[in-house]
């Protein structure tokens, strides 16, 4: 089959999903081509001449954004909240419009709303979860007229009624093909100072009140052994001008055995030429196990950024939001990190259950004893996108999301702990603007400024 692959993206990130599973879709035999939306000027121009180019019988797209908050100095508290899900309809109309291909959706943001989005969008088919094996055994299915509707992951519309498979997750992540990179034109996203970025395992131990991941991908991790990590970097290195990959997993250093021997195997490789030398990043450091022995094994291995994912350093909050780790962890990384010389960041995160004026004045406290040279970068306010997420019932019942009432996780409901009064947020806002290094993104800031009017 001939199928069209399109990274519906609107905010600069990596088309790492697209590309895991345009590889599958190769390797499973079939015609892939791409496009990615981000840098369209004109969209429906583009897309159509795309289209007519590559003639697909089906069409995936790889939907990984739902709502986008971005620094705006000119908006309410600097941010400006982003619906993007008009993008994917003009996607879509467009896909309707110039092609009869079959359409079937996925991909991060797709995953929590799916029958939302197939109402939204008029779309029959969509796969929940890891595609690199459901959507080469759904266009299988496909070609053969055979029954799509079991396919795990699979969520349709039949006959004005809804149905879901469950997802299935992949089990051994070195049997799928690498990422296919080299149908993206990644000189492009170097030009827009995208880093491309890759997966080495899956799965996350923890539970922390906020996140669904460890729901999603399962507690038990999955690893990629560092030769196939190694080679999907020699395969992304020769396809693209940088000399740069992001590590796009969660808590990189967990399991701490699994990261000491990527960062090994990155030291050995740096000594042949294949894969010519290159330096990582990783937007999850974990603050447990940040001894000096792993910053050095990290900084040799060619780090050129970690960020530290602190999110709070009030001992009341971080067993509240169950992070698993103490302030003292977060102050023992902190300075294990600042004796390095590895290019370090840290984020927070205020605005989870519980949270108090007292709770953010404790962690400023904590990161006003250290230097962080990349900066901090704090998030105010948590997104509740599933009932996955603990705080969702927390959220449900602070009223934030209302039972019953038509809100519904779709619109992009954000918590706010409702003991920060919103005078006090917008004050936090400003002062935290103020601090050097700091960037402050206030989630939703729309609703906000809303309910500054109602008092709430
Ligand atoms: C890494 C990451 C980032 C990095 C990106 C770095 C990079 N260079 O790529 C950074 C830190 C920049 C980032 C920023 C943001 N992110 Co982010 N990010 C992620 C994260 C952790 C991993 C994404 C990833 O690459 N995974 C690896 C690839 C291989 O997996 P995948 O994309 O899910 O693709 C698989 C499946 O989805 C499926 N699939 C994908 N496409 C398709 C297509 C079809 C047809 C099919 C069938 C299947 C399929 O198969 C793929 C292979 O298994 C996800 C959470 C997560 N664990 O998924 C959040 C996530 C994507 N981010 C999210 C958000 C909101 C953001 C921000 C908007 C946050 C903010 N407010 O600033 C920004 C926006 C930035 C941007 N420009 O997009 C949300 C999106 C949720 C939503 N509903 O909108 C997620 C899901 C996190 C969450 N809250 O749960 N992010
Ligand atoms: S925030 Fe990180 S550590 Fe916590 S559950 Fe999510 S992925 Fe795991």
């Amino acid at each position: 089959m001939k199928v069209l692959l399109i990274s519906a993206n609107t905010l600069p990130a990596s088309p790492s999903g697209p590309a895991y599973v345009a590889g599958a879709v190769r390797q499973a035999g079939h015609e892939v081509s791409v496009y990615e939306s981000l840098f369209a000027v004109d969209l429906p121009a583009e897309l159509a001449a795309g289209l007519d180019g590559s003639q697909p019988d089906v069409v995936g797209i790889s939907i990984r954004l739902v709502h986008g908050d971005v620094q705006d100095a000119s908006a309410p508290l600097g941010t400006r909240y982003v619906d993007l899900r008009p993008r994917v309809r003009e996607i879509v109309d467009t896909v309707r419009r110039c092609s009869p291909a079959f359409i079937v959706l996925g991909g991060p943001g797709f995953n929590y709303y799916a029958r939302d989005w197939l109402d939204y969008l008029g779309v029959d088919y969509g796969i929940r979860g890891e595609g690199e094996e459901s959507l080469p055994l759904f266009l299988e299915r496909l070609a053969e007229d055979g029954d799509i509707g079991s396919v795990p992951g699979c969520v349709y519309r039949r006959n004005g009624g809804f149905g879901a498979t469950p997802p299935r997750r992949v089990e051994d992540l070195d049997g799928p093909a690498l990422p296919a990179y080299d149908l993206f034109d990644m000189a492009q996203y170097a030009q827009h100072n995208i880093t491309p970025a890759i997966l080495t395992k899956r799965g996350c131990a923890f539970g922390c009140t906020y996140c669904p991941y460890s729901k999603l991908e399962g507690k038990r991790y999955r690893l990629k052994p560092p030769e196939r990590v190694l080679a999907e970097i020699r395969h992304v290195l020769s396809h693209t001008p940088v000399r740069r990959i992001m590590i796009c997993d969660n808590n990189l250093n967990a399991p701490r055995r699994h990261a000491e021997a990527l960062c090994h195997a990155f030291i050995a490789a740096a000594e042949s030429p294949n894969p010519p030398g290159f330096s990582w990043g990783t937007g999850d450091l974990r603050p447990m196990g940040i001894t000096d022995e792993f910053c050095h094994l990290v900084q040799d291995s060619g780090c050129f950024y970690a960020n530290l994912a602190v999110e709070s350093a009030s001992d009341t909050m971080l067993q509240r939001m169950r992070r698993g780790y103490t302030a003292q962890d977060v102050r023992a990384s902190l300075e294990a990190l600042s004796r390095s010389s590895i290019p370090f960041g840290a984020s927070l995160m205020f605005g989870a259950a519980g949270e108090t004026p007292d709770s953010i004045a404790e962690t400023l406290a904590v990161m006003d004893d250290y230097d962080i040279p990349r900066g901090v970068w704090v998030t105010l306010g948590i997104y509740v996108w599933t009932d996955l997420q603990d705080i969702a019932a927390e959220a449900r019942q602070a009223g934030v999301v209302k039972i019953g009432s038509g809100e519904s996780l779709f619109d992009g409901p954000v918590y706010f702990s409702p003991e920060l009064p919103v005078s006090y947020l917008v004050d936090l806002v400003g002062a935290l603007r103020a601090r050097p290094g700091y960037t402050v993104q206030v989630n939703r800031a729309d609703l906000l400024e809303q309910r500054m009017g109602r008092g709430w």
